[in-house]
């Protein structure tokens, strides 16, 4: 029976949304894997979950006046649904503030306990004495000691990366009140990771064919030194620590809990106990968890190395029942047209926003192309446009439709026949026939760049093989080598249509569709004459719909605008003169024509009257109307919008709409006005 494979990506913290940074770091490779073996039979499983706890969740839930609970409820749906949109297919989506969590991280730390692995110290912590409460991690800000950034977190510091403890920050202040702190006594439990350093140090020596980056971290952490590490803070949210294994310290628990980054991990656990629940089979988990013969990957990002190759090991090694990683392929950062990203300042690219914009796939293959896997890389806007354009859709899609069509044409819309082989067909065969090892071999071993071009580079030759073989020509004057080349071309469609299914679900789905099948793709059966002749094929459409300049315009002027030095939003900031509001002309507009736009669940394309004009909108209110409810209804339009392409649609303006939570509405007058009035 073939290993059980058991795939984790880091557990988002749900206080914002998902990025592009966390897309090629620790979810697509993830992802591109895991489809891979599904499409091989493997027995893989592929767990990840919202990171519910911590200082920072805290922090953005006293800033919006919410309950942290709030907070992570908001994001874990957003997160959960925008990775739903972008293909990811986790076979659980958990979340740490559920109830197994708690009460599997609560047993994990009581093992712990009960086999005395812990440490425990009383020691003087920074506290708030304004606020009333011990100050962890990001609760305290000030200059970090190594690089003097004044504006450095307790736990780290963002400028030059180095991991902190809140006392060794100079100029400490409170990230609550602005507070000096003051040292107060407080008990924590320490795990004692120098007690695990050899033990650690013989079985990373067991994993040379890990990644240099990721090796090269982990030496520089033993080289250092291990130091023994709190794994409780004095905070109001998170996992409690259990009362009754307080008293056997003689310590009182209350207002105490376990540190972020030692339930966490765990939540790779939890969530595969919460999955093991809906198959109905209890236990099932352990088959993954506690079987020394699992395959177990965990992707993160490279910030995430310490915790997933000592600490959270440590952490198992010492409960003793669990096995340890097969391999953490951690991939470096990925950098915004030349910058870090930066949440704080809006300088990112948001997955829920960009799916309102673009398809999933032209962003899968053009983070998967450029992947940081050994070191930092680069996303533009510019690449993004030029890679969907020049690689998706003028190879790729031009390659499935010209033979589509040509098949559809010219062969009654069917298979057809296979005569003799020349050496150029026989070429491409060979081609198709050495993809799925080759290209496997590369997605197993975590090399997804390679894994893209490879498959590139297939395509290409099949682009290259159809101008050159000339079917256009050969249909007049040699029949049965036009039937041959169109057969080749459709057989070449099929072996993509599972080869890069991992990086272009979507897409190859279509391809599969559009080739009449309906059977499910098995990456066996690349290369395998599956397509019968005279088999139907179905209806070619465009796969790839170019992306023109001005969409990338609007999305590289939006980064621009959140690097400028951000004006602090002061009351006679937000006011405009009257000069600047006249520059909007807003009319009345009647909506004479309204349809849904394909590939968008949220987008509708409209006709719109202004007076003697015509103009086309796109409106992201699908989700709110039915094109059928809003023709010739009068609404507000903005006339002198700079016109853009969405999703391949011209959108000459845009409509005002009024939002609440959930609701959106948009606006009308109150008496009826011919279209093209102007509103002022
Ligand atoms: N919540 C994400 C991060 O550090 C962190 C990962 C937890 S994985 C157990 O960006
Ligand atoms: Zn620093």
């Amino acid at each position: 029976m073939s290993k059980k494979i058991l795939v984790t990506s880091a557990l988002p913290y749900a206080n914002g949304p998902i990025h592009l940074g966390h897309l090629a770091g620790a979810y697509l490779p993830a992802d591109i894997f895991v489809r891979y073996h599904r499409l091989k039979g493997s027995d893989v499983i592929y767990i990840c979950g919202s990171d519910e706890h911590g200082v920072p969740i805290m922090l953005r839930a006293r800033k919006e006046g919410v309950s942290p609970q709030k907070i992570v409820d908001h994001y874990h749906e957003l997160n959960k649904k925008s990775f739903a949109e972008f293909g990811m297919t986790f076979d659980y989506y958990g979340r740490t503030s559920s109830a197994e969590h708690h009460r599997t991280s609560r047993e994990f730390f009581k093992d712990l306990a009960e086999k005395k692995v812990f440490v425990i110290n009383k020691e003087k912590q920074l506290y708030d004495p304004e606020a009333g409460i011990f100050l962890a991690d990001r609760f305290v800000r000030g200059t970090c000691p190594s690089c003097g950034y004044d504006d450095a977190y307790g736990d780290q510091c963002e400028k030059c990366g180095t991991s902190l403890s809140p006392k060794e920050l100079l100029n400490p202040r409170s990230a609550i009140t602005n507070a000096t702190p003051v040292l107060k006594e407080s008990t924590h439990w320490y795990l004692p990771l120098s007690r695990y350093q050899k033990k650690l140090e013989e079985w990373i020596g067991t994993h040379s064919e890990w990644k240099q980056n990721v090796l090269g971290q982990i030496n520089s952490w033993f080289t250092a030194g291990l130091n023994d590490r709190a794994v409780t803070r004095d905070l109001p949210w998170g996992v409690e620590i259990p009362q009754e294994v307080a008293n056997t310290y003689g310590v009182d628990a209350k207002g105490k809990v376990l540190y972020v980054w030692f339930d966490a991990p765990i939540g790779y656990i939890s969530a595969t106990k919460e999955w093991a629940e809906t198959k109905g089979r209890k236990n099932l988990w352990k088959e993954y968890w506690q079987n020394k013969e699992t395959r177990l990957v965990h992707f993160i990002g490279k910030d995430n190395i310490v915790f997933h190759c000592i600490i959270f090991p440590a952490m198992l090694m010492a409960q003793g029942d669990y096995v340890l990683p097969d391999n953490v392929p951690s991939n470096e950062f990925l950098n915004l047209e030349g910058n870090k990203l930066s949440t704080s300042r809006n300088y990112a690219v948001w997955l829920d926003d960009y799916l309102k914009k673009f398809d999933p796939d032209s962003l899968r293959y053009v983070l998967a192309s450029n992947m940081p896997e050994s070191r930092d890389t680069d996303f533009s806007w510019k690449e993004f446009q030029a890679r969907h354009n020049n690689e998706l859709a003028d190879i790729l899609g031009n390659f499935v439709n010209r033979t589509l069509t040509f098949a559809q044409r010219y062969f009654e819309g069917r298979v057809p026949k296979r005569y003799d082989l020349t050496d150029f067909d026989k070429e491409l065969l060979h081609k198709i026939s050495e993809a799925p090892e080759k290209l496997g071999h590369l997605i197993d071993g975590y090399q997804f760049k390679a894994y893209i071009r490879e498959l590139m580079d297939l395509v290409r030759f099949a682009n290259k093989y159809f101008n050159d073989k000339e079917p256009w020509k050969t249909r007049k004057d040699d029949l049965y080598s036009c039937s041959t080349t169109i057969n080749l071309c459709l057989q070449t469609i099929h072996a993509i249509a599972i080869l890069a299914e991992p990086v272009l679900p979507f897409s190859t789905q279509k391809m599969w569709q559009m080739l009449g099948m309906t059977g499910i793709r098995r990456w066996m059966d690349v290369g395998r004459a599956i397509l019968k002749e005279r088999q139907e094929i179905g209806t070619p459409e465009i796969l790839f719909s170019k992306i023109e300049d001005a969409t990338i315009e609007v999305e590289i002027r939006r980064l621009q605008k959140a690097l400028l030095p951000q004006e602090e939003p002061s009351p006679e900031n937000e006011l405009i003169d009257i000069e600047t509001f006249f520059k909007t002309e807003l009319r009345v507009a009647e909506i004479i024509r309204a349809e849904k736009i394909k590939k968008s669940d949220k987008l509708l394309k409209l006709q719109i009257r202004l007076g003697s004009e015509e103009r086309q909108i796109v409106a992201g209110i699908a989700q709110h109307y039915t094109p059928e409810e809003l023709i010739g209804k009068k609404v507000i339009a903005v006339a002198n919008l700079k016109p853009v392409k969405l999703r391949g649609h011209l959108s000459e303006g845009m409509l005002l709409a009024a939002s609440s939570d959930q609701k959106l509405t948009l606006l009308t007058i109150l008496d009826d006005l011919p279209s093209g009035s102007k509103i002022s």
